[in-house]
């Protein structure tokens, strides 16, 4: 899709996989996945199709010029993060995974369903050779009620892949040079973005930038705004937004005005963790370059920070000052 050459030399977008099977930017159209009527009469909202489908992609992890590691959609392609993945309940995922690397490697998700043989780990030969290929099943599942009357949960979550193979048997290695990326699984009904952006706390960096070079993002006040927020590594850390906050359960959103979700603007999160949320650019606010940043004060020193420059309709962002904005603005690095 053309959005795809526009979208790589972007900072702070990467590619993604969407429900409805076309890959295009993360700043691209939802409306490109199949949306079906609003839950509600008084909603005007996008919302995602219902799950069910059986869709194919075709993954690689590669090497970057600059040493790093990606997994891409395409051969030369590759990103950090990865693409996001984005499926819907009751989908099933047949990912070709060719590992174009010259050391074992491999992905493993978080969140979904898959039969041993999908693991991505050297412990049960589900790892990749250099050159080879490896085809990866992930399966979802709605909510519902077992058999003994409990409850059990949908696969619907803010999740992440990763590789677990180089390096070391946990991908210790390939996770720290940036073979990682954002899975979400949506659940029918789920109001879609605008856009979504990917955000890794891994060891001191962010989306492994250089400190102070974390990505900025851009929107237009009124956005509808996705954060999926992944940590690696070997820290803790805080992640905040200036001005803005979000709901502590599944999605961000209030379900309604008797939702005990607690709202919040700040969220611890370690190593392996994931979780997202959605928010309205400049709601009650209005334009700004905002900051995020891990709240770790000597954190945030070292730079682990960036801006969400949130612009007026008429394209200007007020207070935004390219010259103290340490956010790295090369665009040739994904
Ligand atoms: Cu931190």
């Amino acid at each position: 899709m053309s959005e795809e050459a526009g979208a790589l030399g972007r900072r702070g977008f990467n590619r993604r996989f969407l429900a409805g099977g076309a890959v295009v930017a993360t700043s691209g159209l939802t409306t490109m996945s199949t949306a079906e009527a609003a839950p509600k009469p008084d909603s005007s909202a996008k919302t995602a199709r219902p799950g069910g489908e059986v869709r194919h992609l075709k993954m690689y992890a590669e090497k970057l010029p600059d040493g790093q590691l990606g997994y891409g959609l395409e051969k030369g392609k590759a990103s950090i993060p990865g693409p996001l993945i984005e499926i819907v309940e009751g989908d099933t995922l047949h990912i070709e995974f060719e590992n174009l690397l010259d050391v074992d490697a491999s992905l493993h998700p978080h969140g979904v369903d898959y039969d041993i043989g999908s693991d991505g780990t050297r412990m049960n030969n589900s790892h990749v050779e250099p050159g080879g290929t490896r085809t990866y099943t992930w399966r979802t599942h709605k909510p519902g009620r077992r058999k003994d009357g409990t409850w059990r949960a949908g696969s619907a979550g803010y999740w992440n892949y990763h590789d677990h193979v180089v390096g070391t048997d946990h991908g210790t290695g390939g996770v720290r040079k940036g073979l990682y990326g954002g899975l979400i699984v949506r659940r029918k009904g789920d109001i879609l973005p605008d856009k979504t952006f990917t955000i890794v706390f891994n060891d001191m960096s962010i989306n492994n930038r250089p400190a102070h070079g974390g990505p900025n993002f851009e929107a237009t006040v009124g956005d509808r705004l996705e954060v999926v927020m992944i940590t690696h590594g070997e820290y803790y850390h805080t992640f905040h937004i200036h001005a803005h906050r979000w709901a502590d359960n599944r999605t961000g959103i209030l379900t309604g005005p008797d939702d005990p979700s607690q709202v919040i603007d700040n969220k611890i999160t370690g190593p392996g963790d994931s979780f997202g949320f959605q928010f309205l650019a400049g709601e009650g606010v209005g334009a700004g370059a905002w900051m995020y940043h891990c709240h770790v004060q000597s954190h945030s020193d070292m730079g682990m920070a960036g801006l969400f420059l949130i612009a007026k309709k008429d394209g200007t962002v007020p207070g935004y000052d390219p010259d103290h904005d340490h956010g790295g603005d090369d665009p040739g690095h994904h």
